[in-house]
């Protein structure tokens, strides 16, 4: 466990109780609303609504007129919002949630179809068809429509099919009855089951088998509870419970569930590119205590013959815990710069992180006075001469970044070009942005944060790491034994005197010219004015308390006149696309990288997560699976990953090597642990050694199939991580299926789940299924749960589905820039007609603008590979776009008269090489 001011065992502690449904007492009473004025605007509607009775003003006060707009968007988006007639209720800024275009379709070329009800007011949203299936159904249920509670219960069938609505670490399929997901960003170390965590995703997946998928997207960010249950009647249900803002729905036809993730990513934007370098290795850990320790772990990787792609370093880099400085003891900036300089010659990358707080109270630290100038921190709702609003993170007493203010924006991209650039700088080639929920360590609006500061930044209380004396493989003599090594000294003993500290009085405050906050004015869609913003009555079920609990003060206003209460949800978003940014300064012609821990829909456009705090437990290994499948195929993040062998307590041996193993096939592969636990690189270890060899090695070989996956996804929306039932939506075997998933679109990942077991029972759909290890067909015909035992815990049963071509490199290597030097191997999976296909994609891995690529469909029919597509990419610096070979599972027989043709009876795998350029039409039998 941590030490410090954090309250981990307030969360430790927590027992959860059965999920409860907050029952809507006084709502039940409320009048609902009456439809008027209906107007046909040709591709929909605008229609009045006004309250239908007395105000119930149950939990706020209700809204006598509404406005409910029908837009036909395209041809399977149905846009439907209900707003307050006044525009005064919050709604998202469209630089942070870019509208999708409405493209005005005519409502008989839609796919769906609104039904109005118009009083009481209900409505209906159906799917045209043979049976058209009626997909979202407020009949029966009256709109509540309050300042500070909207409430809104669809009807839906008998025990449904519901996905999405994260970021949380329940069920994949979620549960049906007496269950809430909640939507409210807040730290959660040991992600806690049935509670809100890091990100809000208020979009939720509904599959009825045979009948088709669609999705439901509620663009809110609003504090919400989104309950599934059944009523008394019986009669399941799916409801909205929010606290502000308006019913901004996108209802997306379908009807295979792959197409609901494209409509969800023409409305929540595409993923940006990422750089090939990403899908390799990294290791990172809080408590990595000094820049050679650093380097030494680097070092071990190579000696232990374990690639390692990318190195981080947490907040141990930093001053006193300071964003934007350097620890001049035990991270000094010219040894870091050295540091950064060797890994790029050995072709290796550095990520380091970032948080949003800023120690506001030293005036010589550059970064506070920077921002305080360009009046860029949140202000103290109500305080006088600009004053800022202040918290606790780290580094102690903090200011936090208005990321509304238009000035944000620079400071922020300013400071990190200015320790982080290539001209004398720490050269890093990404960003990690944590603790944006915002985490603030003063745990409720009323703490005092003198207290609250007192243990921040902590005391370092480690034992300094024994001196090795090794040399450490492969970096400069700095880094060598004999050469000044930085100490690791107990510094910043708390509690924490800090140099150049002044009180507040003295800072000169009246001086700094106080940004004009934009008034609150009605009609500005910023939230109605006279709310209780702290202490609303409709309580969401927050796992940390009231909405201002470890986190800044939602009645705190920013720069535009909206609140924390309105825009909480938004801050890791925002910080985290600025970063994105920034990043885009520093290198304008490459993809950046930035990971964020908090997330809201559409945060996918631009940036990439990691799923926090999790445990080392076998557990939160089985959990990994989850969160990958509903952040990629239902979120639009295809680039995600756990943190590998568990954030926090120790990891063990066995548990390490089968997350390694699960690890390689999740998009982003990170091994990170909590700063108290021992250090559980894969070298640390026997069967981590192994597994991580393994799985690395077959991860590289791959790296050219997920590369083109993730293409496919950033350019169509299409997931390139799905569920089972995406594949099989008629399969209802594989409606519930969470310890399985598809990497790719050809290969199908089935770990060993149970805790130190070495069988697994999985499912194998119907078809022709083949070992990816050893290329052997699989016996059973699937359609069917199969059990295999004596699964080494460096082993994972991997299967490739019947029909797929797989471009692999025909070698793995040491880091991705060799492993682009390896000329591939197609890997052809015939189906039951001795046919199949893929894709392959090939740019050249880093540029924003790609003048040149090569995008192949491939195709492997009556014994002919060949190959449709444009070819145009040009390698360069030794790389290959050789195609060396072709492996074909499954043959039987097999005498060639080809002497580049090899059968193995035993596997029943024919291989023929050859030389064919990539760059050319090619045509192969074997
Ligand atoms: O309070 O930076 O989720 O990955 O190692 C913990 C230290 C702060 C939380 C992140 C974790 C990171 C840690 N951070």
């Amino acid at each position: 466990m941590r030490v410090g001011s954090f309250a981990f065992a307030a969360y430790c502690g927590l027992t959860l109780a059965a999920p409860t449904i907050t029952k809507r007492a006084s709502v039940d009473d409320c009048p609902g609303y009456k439809a008027t004025n209906v107007e046909d605007t040709g591709s929909g509607l605008k229609v009045d609504l006004t309250l239908a009775g007395a105000r119930c003003d149950s939990y706020s006060e209700d809204l006598q007129d509404l406005v409910l707009e029908v837009e036909y968007q395209t041809e399977d988006r149905l846009h439907v919002h209900i707003y307050d007639a006044g525009l005064n209720q919050y709604q998202v800024q469209d630089g942070v949630f870019p509208r999708p275009e409405n493209k005005k379709t005519s409502p008989s070329d839609s796919l769906l179809e609104f039904k109005l009800n118009e009083n009481p007011f209900s409505f209906q949203v159906i799917r045209k068809g043979n049976n058209s299936e009626i997909l979202f159904d407020t009949t029966g249920h009256k709109l509540v429509f309050e300042s500070q509670y909207l409430g809104l219960r669809t009807n839906l069938p008998d025990n449904p099919n519901i996905y999405g609505l994260g970021e949380s670490s329940d069920p994949f399929r979620l549960p049906t009855q007496g269950y809430h997901r909640t939507l409210w960003n807040s730290e959660s170390p040991y992600l806690p089951f049935n509670s809100n965590l890091y990100g809000s995703h208020p979009v939720y997946f509904d599959h009825r088998g045979a009948s088709g998928t669609h999705g439901v997207f509620l663009l809110n960010a609003d504090g919400m509870d989104v309950n599934i249950s059944k009523g008394d009647d019986g009669k399941q249900y799916l409801e909205y419970n929010v606290i502000g803002g308006t019913f901004d729905f996108y209802f997306l036809a379908g009807k295979q569930p792959s197409d609901v993730s494209r409509q969800y990513a023409e409305v929540a934007g595409y993923s940006p590119m990422y750089p090939y370098w990403t899908f390799g290795f990294q290791q990172c850990k809080y408590g990595y205590w000094d820049v050679n320790m650093v380097a030494e772990v680097v070092g071990n990787y190579s000696k232990a013959g374990i690639p390692l792609e990318v190195m981080w370093t947490d907040i141990d880099y930093m001053d006193r815990r300071r964003d934007f400085t350097t620890d001049p003891e035990n991270f000094p900036h010219h040894k870091m710069v050295e540091l950064v300089d060797t890994l790029h010659s050995r072709n290796q990358k550095y990520i380091l992180i970032l948080d949003p707080s800023i120690y506001a109270k030293d005036r010589s630290y550059g970064p506070y006075q920077r921002g305080d100038s360009a009046g860029i921190f949140i202000k103290k709702t109500g305080g006088s001469n600009g004053e800022d609003y202040l918290g606790v993170q780290w580094p102690g007493i903090v200011a936090w970044p208005d990321w509304f203010h238009p000035d944000t924006q620079d400071w922020w991209t300013n400071e990190i070009i200015g320790l982080f650039n290539s001209s004398g700088g720490i050269d890093i080639d990404g960003l990690w942005v944590d603790m944006n929920e915002a985490s603030n360590f003063c745990h409720n609006y009323n703490c005092n944060l003198e207290e609250a500061a007192v243990g921040n930044p902590p005391a370092l209380t480690h034992t300094p790491r024994p001196n090795t004396g090794r040399p450490i493989e492969g970096f400069p003599k700095d880094f060598q034994p004999g050469s000044t090594t930085p100490s690791v000294k107990a510094r910043y003993a708390s509690p924490v005197k800090h140099r150049n500290t002044l009180p507040a009085a003295a800072r000169g405050m009246a001086a700094i010219a106080s940004p004009q906050v934009n008034s609150r004015e009605l009609g500005a869609k910023k939230g109605m004015p006279r709310r209780d913003l702290l202490t609303p009555k409709y309580k969401i079920q927050n796992h940390v308390g009231e909405l201002s609990n470890s986190t800044l003060r939602t009645d705190q206003a920013n720069y535009d006149g909206t609140m924390q209460y309105d825009t909480h949800n938004l801050y890791g978003h925002m910080m985290g696309w600025k970063t994105h940014e920034a990043m885009l300064k520093r290198r304008p012609t490459k993809r950046p990288f930035v990971m964020t821990r908090s997330t809201f829909a559409g945060t996918g456009r631009k940036i990439n997560h990691w799923f926090g705090d999790n445990e080392s437990s076998w557990e939160h290994y089985r959990l990994t699976i989850r969160q990958m499948l509903t952040f990629v195929s239902m979120h639009q993040m295809p680039m995600v990953g756990s943190d590998v062998c568990g954030f926090n307590s120790p990891a063990e041996e066995r548990m390490c090597a089968r997350w390694a193993l699960l690890g390689a096939f999740q998009p982003f592969y990170r091994n990170h642990a909590e700063i108290s636990t021992p250090q559980q690189e894969f070298y640390q270890w026997n069967l981590t050694r192994i597994a991580g060899k393994k799985a690395i090695d077959a991860r590289y070989k791959l790296m050219d199939y997920a590369y083109t996956g993730l293409y496919r996804q950033t350019t169509k929306g299409e997931p390139w991580i799905k569920p089972l039932f995406f594949e099989y939506p008629e399969d209802a075997n594989t409606f519930n299926i969470q310890t399985q998933w598809f990497y790719g679109d050809s290969l199908l990942i089935s770990p060993v789940i149970d805790d130190y077991s070495d069988t697994v029972t999985f499912y194998l759909p119907k078809g022709n299924w083949y070992d990816y290890w050893t290329g052997n067909k699989v016996p059973e015909l699937g359609g069917a749960n199969i059990t295999r035992s004596n699964v080494s815990f460096t082993d994972i049963p991997v299967f490739i589905k019947g029909g797929s071509i797989i471009p692999t490199r025909l070698n793995s290597a040491n880091t991705t820039t060799e492993l682009r030097k390896q000329p591939f191997n197609f890997l052809i999976a015939p189906d039951e007609n001795g046919e199949a296909t893929g894709r392959l994609y090939i740019d050249e891995g880093e540029l924003i603008d790609q003048p040149d690529i090569t995008e192949l469909e491939l195709t492997w029919k009556d014994g002919k590979l060949s190959s449709t597509g444009t070819r145009d990419y040009n390698p360069s610096n030794g790389e290959s776009v050789e195609f060396k070979q072709i492996t074909v599972l499954g043959q039987d027989g097999g005498s060639y008269s080809d002497p580049n043709t090899k059968y193995d009876a035993k596997t029943k795998v024919s291989r023929k090489t050859g030389q064919w350029k990539l760059n050319e039409d090619f045509q192969v039998s074997l």
